[in-house]
């Protein structure tokens, strides 16, 4: 009889388990913020459980504009070529900063935080990027990628201008903070700051400061907006452009596993020149040291640029995509934005390469929002949930 009783605590506990809590940490890997709150640690499990199946469609300020419109309700140029939203969002939150009301691409910073809202209400995946404006003149992050400029000496820790870096970090972390579901929790996020660091064009940038430098900078903002703004809510993604050949050069100026979730790279140059064979090193290296860290690899940025290539989507993108366990298992692809008729990185209504973009996303690897369980809930096992919907 005790036995009996013994054997139903046990499978009572097992049953509630699989919904709720025990259950969020069924996956063997943690995000890297030992104090992560259980949203972003079911978040991080179901991206796990994901990636090795399955590639998310994001594209960058998908619901503020597109070409030819801005600020409609709920539109993305993508669901009016596809019937479906993506399944991943990004945002910018340069200007935050310095106290902006609008990023420097014009979006205003209370209609993102209601985007970003209504990304998380329908499960989908926010991802934020950071291009921050210089704390020593209040212009924004691009500097001469020839004459190497002192910002990060000076912001840091004992610097002269560290108290400059504090007030903008300080907005940077309000702002985070703000992001909150109906019952006040902190919305989940994927934040992206200090991007592209291996080139030079950022006042980040190889050039302008050194490893150690660079180093300190991001675990320096990591800790503070975890510390000072308690978020516990953030996957950090760690991502550099091209300039790697092995996991050694990827990993140079990496910050540290207890920093970082998400192991990602910013590329657009190897479809352009067309080497397809660049691309799949690149991917397959991230994706390799991922693995083995028990982290995410993601595409964190990239695109054909006005979308001259009309089959891109399917002769380009796909083969690559496809082509082996490690590139598989990338967890999504981030296309930039679609500022206007000259400047855009996916297709919009009307436009010459829609159809192509469709038939991709009918490939079952894609997923769009359409087909993507939500992602903060519990599930025994998350690949039975892709619903089958294609766009229509
Ligand atoms: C660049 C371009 C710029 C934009 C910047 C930040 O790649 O799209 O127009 O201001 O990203 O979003």
């Amino acid at each position: 009889m005790a036995h009996k009783i013994i054997k139903s605590v046990y499978l009572a506990f097992c049953i509630a388990g699989m919904l709720w809590p025990a259950g969020v940490s069924a996956g063997k890997n943690k995000p890297a913020d030992q104090n992560a709150g259980e949203r972003i640690v079911i978040l991080y499990n179901n991206l796990q459980a994901l990636a090795p199946g399955y590639i998310m469609v994001g594209h960058q300020d998908a619901l503020s504009y597109g070409v030819k419109w801005v600020g409609d309700e709920n539109r993305s140029d993508l669901h009016d070529v596809t019937g479906s939203h993506p399944a991943v969002f990004g945002w910018d939150i340069g200007g935050i900063d310095i106290g902006l009301s609008k990023n420097l691409d014009s979006v205003p910073f209370d209609q993102m935080r209601k985007n970003i809202v209504r990304v998380y209400e329908a499960g989908g995946l926010n991802t934020i990027s950071w291009h921050a404006y210089n704390p020593l003149n209040g212009k924004g992050s691009w500097v001469d990628t020839q004459i190497a400029e002192d910002v990060v000496g000076q912001i840091l820790p004992g610097g002269a201008r560290h108290a400059d870096f504090l007030k903008n970090l300080d907005r940077t972390g309000a702002f985070l903070a703000s992001l909150r579901g109906k019952d006040g929790e902190l919305i989940p996020v994927v934040f992206r700051p200090w991007h592209e660091h291996s080139g030079s064009w950022f006042w980040w940038g190889r050039l302008h400061c050194t490893k150690k430098q660079y180093i300190e900078l991001y675990r320096f903002t990591i800790q503070f907006l975890r510390e000072k703004h308690a978020l516990n809510n953030l996957l950090i993604a760690f991502s550099p452009d091209i300039g790697y050949t092995n996991a050694t050069e990827y990993l140079e100026r990496y910050p540290g596993d207890d920093m970082v979730d998400i192991i990602g790279v910013d590329d657009y140059h190897s479809l352009r020149q067309n080497k397809p064979e660049n691309l799949i090193r690149n991917l397959e290296i991230i994706a390799a040291i991922a693995k083995e860290k028990g982290k995410i690899a993601a595409f964190t940025e990239t695109g054909c640029t006005n979308m001259e290539d009309k089959l891109y989507f399917t002769q380009n993108l796909l083969p690559v995509l496809q082509h082996s366990e490690l590139t598989r298992s990338i967890s999504w692809v981030l296309f930039w934005r679609n500022g206007n008729k000259k400047h855009h990185f996916m297709p919009y209504r009307g436009h010459k390469s829609a159809a192509n973009f469709r038939t991709f996303v009918a490939h079952p690897m894609i997923l769009m929002q359409n087909n993507l369980p939500n992602l903060y809930r519990v599930y025994p096992d998350i690949s039975k949930e892709i619903s089958g919907t294609l766009p229509d």
